[in-house]
């Protein structure tokens, strides 16, 4: 069977070993200019225009884009980011069908990881480990529908202004940011909206607030993938912080891509992990 994993790039996957992948990206309008979030990317001339103050959305990959990452793959699982905030959901969906309708020998599974980033990567991961275990399809959907469920996303922003200027949060929980210091921890909650859990005073004190957070969610070892918007500092800090509550884990740091970025914001992390059975 030709397998292919699909994702949209708030995965900030752009490549996997061993397993066919391919990503659509998703897009930062910045006043005039649109940044595709693929591998042409310059994530500071982004930034710089973002600086400029002019107003900024993004825009979800269209039907085509999908179809065109599933290629001519025979049985496809496409990860998308949470359907609850943006329409990449949708569109895979729909070119779902039409890709089944053209080509009634192939299927597309969708996944809605109703999460982004790090928890996205470690539901790709988890696909490719199935993959390569040379799995049949039905188990494959089974053990990666059951792996969703355990999989988690925490994460620790300065500024809500990009999720609620879009609409993504509401400015009354934007406002929070507003205060010198206050950093917001907050989940993936099981809908795939956007939680807040805690108001921290200063870094260091959510980011041992996450920690807890993750044994509270059922985090005994295991994977983690910690992205950060242009503050590896801190994600080696948490990193350092699970490896001491838990020596036999597993802690992937990368920095996001453009999508993630754009609304993480400068100085945010993102923290994806699998709770146990
Ligand atoms: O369709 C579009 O235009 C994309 C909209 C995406 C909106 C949300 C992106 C969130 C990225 C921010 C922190 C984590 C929040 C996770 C909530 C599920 C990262």
């Amino acid at each position: 069977m030709k397998y292919k994993i699909v994702s949209d790039s708030a995965s900030n996957i752009h490549a996997i070993e061993n397993v066919p992948f391919a990503y659509a990206p998703l897009h930062i309008i910045v006043g005039e200019k649109d940044f595709a979030d693929d591998d042409s990317l310059n994530l500071e001339e982004m930034e710089q225009a973002l600086s400029a103050g002019q107003k900024s959305g993004t825009a979800c990959p269209g039907i085509g884009d999908w179809l065109e990452a599933f290629g001519d793959a025979e049985v496809v699982f496409c990860v998308t980011i949470t359907s609850a905030l943006s329409g990449s959901c949708s569109a895979a969906r729909a070119a779902k069908d039409e890709y089944e309708e053209q080509f009634p020998a192939r299927r597309v599974h969708v996944i809605d990881s109703l999460s982004a980033g790090p928890e996205m990567a470690l539901i790709i991961e988890k696909l490719r480990e199935l993959i390569c275990s040379d799995m049949g399809e039905e188990e494959i959907l089974h053990q990666i529908k059951n792996y969703t469920r355990r999989s988690h996303l925490l994460f620790c922003l300065k500024s809500l202004r990009n999720l609620a200027s879009n609409g993504r949060v509401s400015p009354s929980v934007a406002k929070i940011c507003e205060i010198l210091g206050i950093r917001v921890v907050g989940q993936a909650s099981a809908q795939g909206t956007l939680e807040i859990l805690h108001k921290c005073r200063g870094e260091a004190s959510a980011l041992t607030r996450m920690v807890k957070d993750m044994a509270q969610a059922g985090y005994s070892g295991g994977h983690v993938s910690i992205m950060h918007a242009r503050n590896e500092e801190a994600a080696r800090k948490l990193a350092a912080l699970i490896h001491q509550t838990y020596p036999n884990s597993d802690v992937q740091v990368s920095p996001t891509l453009g999508l993630c970025s754009y609304y993480a914001e400068t100085g945010g992390i993102m923290l994806g992990f699998e709770a146990g059975n």
